[in-house]
């Protein structure tokens, strides 16, 4: 894992303890914020844990909306961090239950976004750390990589798992994306519900954005 100093975990801290809003969702490429901040966005499986990763990073329940419901987040949802970075909560992909057009219309909107955005710093893609890696994550993956966005691999719910077994399903993964050119060559572990790893994302982040806690 990268290794962060005290200073940099302690400084993502105090950036994820500024206060965080809810900026707006979109459903439309047209109604995207204007670009002024660094943007870090949350990509995945409808219900991975992705609105629940951004509550726990900003360490609120309720900003972004979480459900057991999968299909929970329909649009692309924009939070402020106190003026410094935004953090886009995207709708999963995979979804079983919806009508194919609807399917199409969040993904279209998605990939728009992703593949568009200039103020897009990182995404993190996430990853359930009890099913690792499967064929609908790899179109995800190829299409990051064709469209060069730099994306992490971030284990979730690493909770439900014994202790250590997240971090082979982690070295796994890490094996099985290693000639992607555009995957970051660590892959994180985390729980929303704990707040295992969380610090050492915030600091991942707080890197990849350049946001000042201080300033
Ligand atoms: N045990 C455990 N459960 C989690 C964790 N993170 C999320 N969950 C649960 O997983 C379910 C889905 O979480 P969401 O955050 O809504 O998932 P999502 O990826 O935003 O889902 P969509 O919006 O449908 O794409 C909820 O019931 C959460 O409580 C975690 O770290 N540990
Ligand atoms: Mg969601």
């Amino acid at each position: 894992m990268t290794d962060f100093t005290d200073e940099e975990i302690e400084a993502a801290r105090v950036l994820f303890s500024r206060p965080a809003t809810f900026v707006m969702g979109c459903a439309k490429i047209e109604q995207l914020p204007d670009p002024d901040l660094p943007e870090v966005a949350f990509a995945g499986r409808s219900n991975v844990g992705k609105s629940s990763l951004i509550n726990g990073l900003v360490g609120m329940h309720k900003l972004a909306r979480a459900s057991n419901e999968p299909g929970r987040t329909r649009e692309v949802n924009f939070f402020d961090l106190d003026g410094r970075m935004r953090l886009v909560d995207l709708p999963g992909y995979g979804w079983a239950k919806a009508s194919r057009t609807t399917v199409k219309k969040f993904q279209d909107l998605g990939r728009d976004y992703l593949r568009g955005r200039v103020t897009l710093k990182r995404v993190y893609l996430l990853i359930d750390s009890r099913h690792g890696l499967k064929a609908v994550d790899t179109e995800a993956l190829d299409a990051l990589d064709k469209a060069a966005v730099s994306y992490q691999i971030v284990l979730t719910k690493a909770d439900k798992l014994k202790a250590g077994e997240a971090e082979a399903v982690a070295a796994a993964t890490l094996k099985a994306i290693s000639k992607r050119p555009a995957a970051f060559p660590e892959v994180a572990v985390t729980s929303a519900e704990k707040g295992g790893g969380l610090p050492e994302l915030r600091a991942a982040i707080a890197r990849a954005t350049g946001a000042d806690p201080y300033a």
